[in-house]
């Protein structure tokens, strides 16, 4: 793929070289090395600084992604604030079996709440490094992506009018349900892969019950626990797709999260109100390729993974470093070659992570699912992380994402 020339002189008011739509950690990273790069963007975001801020999900950053964002200035208050974690424990056949995952690789997690990165980011954006960003815009629609011109309008939230921006390119970071996702043309393939489970997402008034991730692989289904903040805990509870969080009061959720997680040589689950339930059908699925003429998709609006690995985020913000380096070495030198890679070497840790996200679900919920034959070859893959250093070294590589190449 190659573009022609980017234009030179200064953008006219309604026209600038990218508009990204989306302010989650794609968009925000995104933009932040447009500006640190000099080059001119628009951020669209439909929902209220304020809820974007707060709206809690993701938790687990792996190392290079911080390493990533501290190279781009953007890892201040993570590298500062958040806890590292080196360890994660399975709990099976009522005890508690600890995985040194850091001690075999010398590597590590951060914990880092989603709505701390994403306040960070914004927050660095727009009020230190001056980008432009509009909140609850409203119908935002996607014009002419395979013409050399495409364009991006949108409703303004204040005074109603229908507004236009013309540009060259168009960041598509907008999530699972963007405008970015509706505008995909026949061509693009979509692979989609449904797990056929549910998870209750819990997020919990309580400090956390352990130092480290719990996987717990119980008859009755998974349970995991991880740590957010000193006072909150997430934890999850495998339930049939489709259930009804109304049908899981606080005691219900308690019970079932004691029994999951119940170790004989482990304290029992520090408890306290649920700040939140909500059922996720688990899913994962992949947009190939990642462009589709000007309009380049980054984030869950490209490709989502269920968050048994908690590994969303972080291919999220792979790609946000991949785009944003690549339009401004194009935008300002005139390079193309990070532009036209960046589908392909984008995809090739998504796969990669997808895969891994498979395997790890087989060992989460193989416990469960009534079939004894599949009960036996999940307790043999857990125990064979214990017994195989090459097997624990595979593991603890992909857990990470550490892995040389992608
Ligand atoms: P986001 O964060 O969804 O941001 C997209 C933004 O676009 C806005 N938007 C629009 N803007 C303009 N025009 C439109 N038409 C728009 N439509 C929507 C939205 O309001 C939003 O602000 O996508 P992004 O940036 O790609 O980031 C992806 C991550 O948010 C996601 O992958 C993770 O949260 C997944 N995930 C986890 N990932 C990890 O790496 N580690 C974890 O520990 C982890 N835990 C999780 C998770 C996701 C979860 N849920 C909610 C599915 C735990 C949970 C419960």
């Amino acid at each position: 793929m190659t573009f022609p020339s980017p234009h030179a002189g200064p953008p006219a008011a309604s026209r600038l070289p990218v508009v990204i739509l989306g302010a989650g950690p794609a968009g925000l990273t995104v933009g932040n090395i447009l500006r640190a790069g000099g080059v001119d963007c628009l951020v669209l975001e439909t929902e209220s600084r304020e809820f974007i801020e707060r709206r809690p999900r993701a938790g687990v950053v792996e190392e290079w992604a911080v390493r990533g964002l501290e190279e781009r200035g953007l890892a201040g208050n993570l590298t500062a604030r958040a806890q590292r974690h080196a360890e994660c424990e399975f709990r099976f056949d009522g005890r508690g079996h600890r995985f040194p995952y850091g001690e075999l690789t010398g590597r590590h997690h951060w914990f880092y709440p989603q709505p701390a990165l994403v306040t960070d980011l914004v927050r660095e954006y727009a009020d230190v490094r001056g980008g432009a960003i509009a909140f609850g815009v409203r119908d935002v629609r996607l014009h002419d992506l395979d013409s050399g011109r495409p364009s991006v309008s949108y409703t303004d939230p204040d005074s109603g009018e229908r507004r236009l921006v013309r540009c060259d390119f168009v960041a598509g970071c907008d999530g699972a349900r963007g405008a970015s996702r509706g505008a995909l043309p026949a061509r693009a393939r979509i692979s989609r892969y449904d797990y056929g489970i549910g998870w209750l997402a819990l997020l919990a008034e309580a400090p956390p019950s352990s130092d480290c991730v719990l996987f717990g692989m119980h008859p009755d289904g998974f349970a995991g626990h991880m740590a957010r903040s000193p006072g909150v805990t997430r934890y999850y509870l495998q339930c049939p797709p489709g259930d009804d969080p109304d049908d899981w009061p606080d005691e219900r959720v308690w019970a079932a999260l004691q029994q999951r997680l119940r170790a004989a040589d482990r304290p029992p689950l520090t408890e306290g109100r649920l700040l939140e339930k909500r059922v996720l059908d688990m899913h994962n699925y992949v947009v190939e390729p990642m462009v589709f003429g000007r309009l380049f998709l980054a984030g869950d609006a490209a490709h989502l993974v269920a968050p048994i690995a908690a590994k969303g985020m972080n291919l999220a913000l792979n790609d946000a470093f991949l785009l944003g380096d690549g339009l401004v070495a194009y935008l300002t030198r005139g390079e193309a070659t990070g532009l036209d890679g960046y589908s392909e070497a984008c995809l090739r840790r998504v796969w990669d992570y997808q895969e891994f996200s498979q395997w790890l679900s087989e060992i989460c919920h193989g416990a469960s699912h009534g079939d004894p034959y599949r009960a036996g070859t999940t307790l043999a893959r857990l125990r064979r992380l214990f017994t195989s250093p090459a097997a624990a070294a595979a593991f603890a590589e992909q857990y990470l994402g550490t892995a040389a190449g992608y």
